[in-house]
């Protein structure tokens, strides 16, 4: 593996370079060119300066999160086969620089959904959660206005407010694609992109759906192994795969996330590694629920919040996906997710230095342990 951080690049992030550099270990960062919409075409001089500016940190690329996709293109709108070619391109142009992983996703409407970016925890550090209460109390069309006011003058990716402001016409746009047509519309643009993924070796990473369950209605395709088993068989190629995202997948508890690991090697481009504390969750039916490590959850409406990196401070343990990355012998770009704000950080939700950067450093110390004990 090869431990990297996400930088949403020179003008967006309120994270430096410089600063990146310095996390013991990190001399990769996964980035992007945050201002481009989806369906753009990326010229191979942007990308160029994108490299210029990561190396003149002593950095360099390790990926790109995101290059995503278009309306048009999720829903097979008119402007799909045109926003395909740019897309095509694009990659050839990655291809050319020297750029080998792409993520991205295929979640309609909203990229992901949390009811609150600032919840304070006991120690009094902040952190994004989600409640199911909150969540279905809220109309769709509100749902940026009442999280905006959380997200410290930053752009947060998948909320941009030109997009929030057209939330109606996304979900009309949306009202008539059910999980088969949103999979069949994945499967058409997979194989339009394989040819150029062959010929520049881009393995393509989808990143799941978060949370792994249906949210306003809007259809989920990649929550949980059935499903991305069912991917990677419809377009089965290697530059086929996945972002191993343990935070998104590990949204519904019984996702057994060691095991999943181990059933998709080989096809794992990318990982995201970060921890989740359940504070109650239940089956549809109202029954309890035991997680894949065996906490029996409290029972009541999903709510969770995103705990430090630590497995004693959530409900994942961390050990045991980190040890099953390593016995599947991963070896792409590895990043701590979303990270607590800490230390009176201002920053991106989630995406502030401090708690990432000592993220970085447990699933390093993680991964030297399980190493050397196999000596
Ligand atoms: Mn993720």
């Amino acid at each position: 593996m090869e431990m990297t951080l996400r930088w949403y690049g020179k003008e967006f992030d309120t994270v430096k370079l410089w600063q990146i550099n310095q996390i013991p270990g990190v001399k990769g960062v996964i980035t992007t060119l945050y201002d481009k919409a989806a369906g753009d075409l990326w010229t191979q001089d942007e990308i160029k300066k994108l490299k210029a500016d990561v190396a003149e940190a002593d950095m360099h690329i390790s990926g790109i999160e995101s290059v995503n996709i278009s309306d048009d293109i999720k829903i097979g709108g008119g402007k799909r086969d045109e926003h395909i070619d740019n897309y095509i391109k694009t990659l050839e142009n990655l291809g050319k620089e020297d750029i080998h992983m792409v993520c991205y996703n295929f979640m309609p409407v909203f990229d992901w959904t949390r009811s609150e970016l600032a919840r304070r925890r006991a120690d009094g550090a902040t952190v994004l959660a989600y409640n199911q209460k909150a969540v279905d109390a809220i109309n769709p069309e509100d749902m940026f206005a009442s999280i905006n006011g959380d997200m410290n003058g930053t752009v947060m990716p998948g909320w941009e407010p030109e997009r929030m402001a057209r939330v109606k016409e996304l979900f009309e746009m949306y009202k008539d694609i059910d999980e088969d047509k949103l999979f069949a519309n994945l499967v058409y643009f997979l194989e339009a992109i394989m040819p150029v993924c062959n010929k520049y070796d881009i393995k393509m990473a989808i990143h799941p759906d978060d949370p792994a369950w249906n949210v306003f209605g809007l259809p989920r395709i990649i929550n949980n192994e059935k499903n991305i088993q069912r991917m990677m068989k419809a377009v089965d190629d290697v530059h086929n795969g996945v972002t191993f995202c343990s935070g998104s997948y590990g949204t519904n508890p019984e996702n057994d996330l060691p095991q999943m690991i181990r059933n998709l090697k080989g096809r794992i481009h990318f990982a995201h590694v970060r921890n989740l504390q359940f504070n109650s969750f239940q089956h549809e039916d109202g029954s309890q629920v035991t997680s894949w490590t065996g906490e029996k959850i409290p029972v009541g409406p999903a709510d969770f919040e995103e705990a430090c990196h630590l497995s004693s401070d959530g409900s994942f343990d961390m050990y045991e996906i980190v040890k099953a990355l390593y016995d599947i012998g991963f070896d792409g770009p590895i990043r701590p997710d979303h990270g607590r704000m800490i230390w009176d950080e201002k920053a991106m939700p989630g995406y502030g230095l401090y708690d990432r950067a000592l993220g970085a450093c447990y699933i390093q110390g993680l991964w030297e342990a399980i190493e050397k004990s196999h000596r």
